[in-house]
């Protein structure tokens, strides 16, 4: 396969101005008719047509209705000869039925769905399938009336009717010129809940989630959602919904999360369907800012689009932003916006960190790629979020929201770059940092890597003078040896020793400030003199992660706990706990002659009691510091990884945390386990997860002790929990104990929720999830794959077992005996023949190999190698494991 170049981009050589698409739907065989009217774009030298496709029949084609003479090259359409304008008629078939990518036009559950980015519309017909040819669309859908009642488009309904043999049709026109990858279809048996909202314009709209019959008693969450995401983005940028009818519709098989087609998003229901009988807080969370986000692409990502693929996070970095932003707005209190900016961040250093340190690891604004759904990463979307914080915080609130505005006017109707995104920023605010350091700022768009900040502060105490030295570093990634330096915002505040907060006057600044102050770093090495500073300070560096960066900063333990108990700033007072604790890790870790010498110090284990016990400390942050960091997080600050000593010191750091503070953790259950009538505000959802957690731990603590009073109590939570949170977590601390109750809870969970695919999902994802003890999880994983609700074909479940095993459980994945290297590779390889998406995002599990200690890491490698040599590979799944291997 060849890798597709940025530096190749040129505009295309046709532009298409009008599609009109008749759909005669069938689950066999589905007839499209494409009428197209093109014009040759001037600025190109004329060359053919050449029209992409993908899996389809092609019957008949028409240039201005004659017949006319084409070729193949590959999957290409090419017509060559062509007039300036002309109307051109394509017919073929496809099979939605055998589509078992869910790519183009699929069936799922007997209904009709579609997915066209990036490159899904050249299945369902031939077209100029790129994000920069932006046509208006009419569309008719025919199909059986029984079997497909609902019939859906993007746009407005224009007209709709009977025809013979009792089918029926409807036609949708489109009032805004889009990309291909926008457009959507859906037919089948749905029903919807509709809400009629009147926008601050004066404006109605129709509010519609469209869902199966038996699912409408669980989109009341889905469709506040939207509500609140169409008056934040009026609130807060201006920006109103352009659309008389916007539609969520819902389906069970699904590549990814939601998709933002014009007026017609479509969702995996995971992230729509919710009652607190089958959902969480985590999924009502996860629902809020998925629609959110799908809601906020109707500006970020259609009325503004991109010009290629390269520049993807233009959309999805500012998107993920907006919806990060709309999910802490819609927070009461500003702790519950501090405990969302910490979750933000554990995903980036958790998943994006390593990427950013491993064979995949590319810019926000890739140079190549050979399959464009493997870039739909961690980096393109969170980096690129980060990138946009950081421009906001360079010019301020205020000054982000003009730029916004500026952004937007220029490029409305346009598919534009990242540089046309940070240039509207930077030109409506003329002043600022952004403006000044522009080109340099960029290179947070054209730089992979994390960039390694050091600190080091020195006090002097006869000139009352604080100097903190900076230096900067990225690592080389594939293809950039060497990295410049970046601009890097960092929000800093002083402590005393007291833990009280000083002013802070920076050398040359004519008075102190109270508070955070954002320094702006701009090169490798440079130092800050902070004045008229008392006694030795203890800084507050990179205060709410002010940029995506490792910072480096040799705290004793001593100034780590004075910024856990006292530090203004929430982010950094959490930072300074998974300092604590991860310090401990590596060196429990670095020493493994000590293998029975507890991994957590006295002052630790106090300072988390501390937490604990605090007054004014809410239930969710408290939850945030008293987790540990994560095995990958942990291995991620190690050159040499052996998983099983990992997985072995976290897991005696918990043991530790739930013994020592046994009676601390049975006032939090006592405490936090009542939240009244159910509903998943922040403060509600946070005392249920402290008190899940405290369940946790003292079903773990009874495991050492032998107790059975608590596995017994969580018993009875399980069985009497009011809502899925405490029920599910009553079985999570009943599985991850390992405690015998586990077994019947489970069984019990099964037969209550049989019928609930979404909850079915947590049930095999706990299991395959669970901490591996002896080597028990991967007998356990077989065994789920051969039950009966299993199918490696529905990417949810295939998701809540292989995934659960092979991406999220380190300590079962890792055996000397390499049989879940071989479990890996089996299940890649089977994917890629049904799903090469969902295959080549499980190729990514062992994306970290070359950090393993042996005997891991040969194994790991003979696993790639293994699938790699696999002929007939999707260039999805190739392109993952040829980088694994390069
Ligand atoms: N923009 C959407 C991306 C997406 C997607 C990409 C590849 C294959 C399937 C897909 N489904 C959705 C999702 C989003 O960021 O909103
Ligand atoms: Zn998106």
């Amino acid at each position: 396969p060849v890798a597709i170049r940025r530096e190749d981009y040129s505009a295309p050589a046709y532009w298409i101005d009008t599609v009109d698409l008749t759909f005669d739907l069938d689950p066999a065989k589905t007839r499209v008719l494409n009428r197209m009217r093109l014009r040759r774009n001037p600025q190109v030298a004329p060359e053919p047509l050449r029209l992409d496709g993908d899996e389809l029949n092609l019957a008949r084609v028409l240039v201005d209705g004659q017949g006319a003479s084409f070729r193949m090259e590959a999957d290409q359409l090419v017509i060559d000869n062509l007039p300036d304008t002309f109307e051109l008629e394509i017919f073929t078939t496809c099979c939605p039925n055998k589509n078992t990518k869910l790519m183009g036009l699929f069936v799922s559950e007997d209904t009709f769905f579609t997915q066209c980015e990036a490159e899904g519309f050249r299945r369902i017909t031939y077209f100029l399938d790129r994000p920069d040819v932006m046509a208006s669309y009419t569309v008719t859908i025919r199909a059986s009336k029984a079997a497909y009642p609902v019939l859906l488009s993007n746009g407005n309904l224009v007209e709709q009717g009977e025809l013979p043999e009792g089918r029926h049709f409807a036609k949708w026109v489109d009032p805004f010129r889009k990309p291909s990858y926008l457009f959507a279809l859906v037919a089948g048996k749905l029903v919807a809940r509709e809400q009629r909202i009147k926008a601050r314009s004066g404006k109605e709209h129709l509010l519609q989630v469209y869902v199966r019959a038996g699912d409408l008693d669980k989109t009341e969450h889905a469709m506040n959602s939207l509500i609140n995401s169409v008056m934040w983005d009026e609130a807060r940028f201006g920006l109103s919904l352009d659309l008389d009818r916007f539609m969520i519709v819902a389906t069970s098989d699904f590549n990814m999360g939601a998709m933002e087609n014009k007026g017609l998003n479509i969702f995996n229901t995971k992230y729509v369907l919710a009652n607190q009988a089958t959902a969480t807080d985590a999924d009502y969370s996860n629902i809020e800012s998925v629609v959110g986000h799908e809601y906020f692409h109707n500006w970020s990502g259609d009325r503004v689009t991109c010009r290629d693929w390269f520049q993807l996070s233009l959309k999805e970095g500012l998107t993920v932003f907006r919806d990060q932003e709309f999910s802490q707005d819609l927070c009461a209190e500003a702790s519950a916006r501090a405990v969302k900016r910490i979750e933000d961040v554990r995903v980036l250093r958790t998943a994006q960190f390593p990427e950013d340190a491993g064979p995949m690891a590319h810019p926000v604004r890739p140079d190549s790629y050979i399959e464009i759904s493997n870039f739909y990463t961690v980096t393109i979307y969170e980096k690129g979020a980060e990138v946009v914080r950081m421009m906001q915080t360079l010019v301020g609130r205020k000054g982000f929201e003009r730029g916004i505005t500026l952004y937007f006017e220029r490029h409305d109707g346009q598919a534009v770059t990242c540089d046309d995104f940070a240039q509207a920023i930077a030109d409506a605010n003329p002043d600022s940092d952004l403006a000044r350091l522009l080109p340099q700022f960029k290179r947070w768009y054209s730089q992979a890597g994390t960039p390694r900040l050091t600190a080091h502060g020195v006090y002097d105490a006869a000139a009352r003078t604080y100097t903190l030295s900076f230096v900067q570093s990225c690592p080389p990634t594939p293809g950039q040896p060497v990295k410049e330096p970046f601009v890097i915002p960092v929000n800093i505040g002083l402590l005393g020793t007291d833990g009280r907060e000083l002013p802070v006057q920076l050398e040359g600044d004519a008075e102190a400030t109270q508070g955070t102050r954002t320094l702006v770093l701009t090169r490798a090495g440079e130092q800050l003199t902070f004045v008229n500073v008392d006694a030795e300070p203890v800084p507050s560096i990179l205060r709410g992660f002010s940029a995506p960066v490792i910072l480096d900063y040799e705290y004793s333990d001593a100034q780590l706990l004075t910024l856990l108990a006292n530090d203004t700033d929430p982010f950094n007072r959490w930072e300074a706990g998974q300092r604590l604790a991860l310090r401990a890790a590596l060196h429990a870790i670095a020493t493994p002659g000590d293998a029975h010498e507890p991994p957590l110090n006295h002052a630790f284990i106090e300072a988390m009691r501390s937490v604990l016990r605090h007054p004014q400390l809410d239930a969710a942050f408290k939850e945030l510091v008293l987790t540990l960091p994560s095995e990958t997080y942990i291995a991620e600050q190690l050159d040499v990884v052996d998983p099983q000593r990992v997985h072995a010191v976290r897991e005696a750091m918990r043991g530790q945390l739930a013994t020592a503070l046994f009676a601390d953790w049975e006032q939090a259950y006592e405490q936090n386990r009542d939240t009244g009538a159910y509903a998943p505000d922040p403060v509600s959802s946070g005392r249920r997860a402290l008190a899940g957690m405290a369940l946790v731990n003292l079903c773990l603590a009874a495991r050492t002790s032998g107790d059975a009073v608590w596995p017994g109590k969580t018993l009875q939570r399980f069985k009497d929990a009011g809502n899925m949170t405490d029920r599910f977590n009553a079985l999570s601390a009943l599985v991850s104990s390992g405690h015998a109750l586990a077994a019947q809870a489970l069984a019990r969970f099964h037969e209550i929720f049989k019928n609930e695919a979404l909850v079915i999902d947590k049930w095999f994802s706990l299991q395959a999830g669970a901490p591996d003890r002896g080597g028990d999880i991967l007998p356990l994983v077989r065994q789920l794959m051969k039950h009966p609700d299993f199918s490696i074909k529905n990417p949810n479940r295939a998701r809540s077992v292989i995934f659960s095993y092979c991406n999220a459980n380190p300590g079962a994945l890792h055996r000397t005996d390499a049989a879940g290297y071989v479990f890996w590779s089996d299940r890649v390889i089977e994917l890629d023949a049904i799903n090469p998406q969902v295959a080549a995002r499980l190729a990514r599990a062992l994306d970290r190999w070359s950090k393993l200690a042996e005997p891991y890491r040969s194994a790991a490698r003979e696993a790639i190698a293994r699938v790699a040599a696999r002929p007939d590979l999707s260039k999805d799944t190739l392109e993952v494991v040829t980088r694994a291997l390069a």
